[in-house]
């Protein structure tokens, strides 16, 4: 074995300092990569429901049984049966609020959401489920969303709408089902 800078046994004792730098980068990889597919199993094990399908378009709204333009629903309006276990619900974002709030959802209940905004554009995005859609005003934005779990989910907006967009929240309860 030659010897680096005249000293006995440097080459030696650089590549065993290199191997042990190579091991703890790929401990370190592995260590992250592990925390990404935890994270990924975390949320499709734990989220709320899911998906089931989304559109937006142009409408009036009293054309889906929904409020006038421009009028912002009762505060306890609540869902209204479209068949078995589903249901629909007009979401209106208005400076600085969601209505209806709180909206009361039962266990397993399919609900499609039908979103708008009555003043500037508002981000309809319930905490602790994939539901993310655009208010906006003029259009309506659809998405349909399987409740899994009973239990409290926050509303609230992810487009900046002014001064109190941070404490825009509402509120979406979901009641357990009855014991059979
Ligand atoms: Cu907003």
């Amino acid at each position: 074995m030659s010897d680096i800078a005249g000293r006995p046994g440097f080459e030696d004792a650089f590549h065993k300092a290199a191997e042990r730098h190579e091991r703890a980068w790929v401990f370190v990889t592995l260590v992250m990569l592990m925390g990404i597919l935890a994270c990924t199993m975390y949320f499709v094990v734990y989220d709320y429901g899911v998906v089931v399908r989304t559109a937006a378009y142009r409408s009036d709204p009293t054309a889906l049984g929904g409020p006038a333009p421009g009028v912002v629903p009762a505060a306890d309006a609540g869902l209204v049966k479209t068949g078995p276990n589903a249901y629909a619900v007009h979401m209106v974002a208005h400076m600085w609020g969601w209505t209806p709030s709180p909206l009361h959802i039962p266990e397993g209940a399919t609900v499609t959401f039908y979103v708008t905004s009555i003043d500037v554009l508002h981000g309809f995005e319930v905490k602790g489920t994939t539901i993310n859609v655009t208010a906006v005003p003029g259009i309506t934005g659809e998405v349909t969303y399987m409740f899994k779990h009973a239990g409290t989910l926050d509303i609230i907006c992810n487009e900046y709408c002014g001064i109190e967009h941070q404490a825009m929240l509402g509120r979406i309860i979901v009641d357990p089902k009855p014991p059979a």
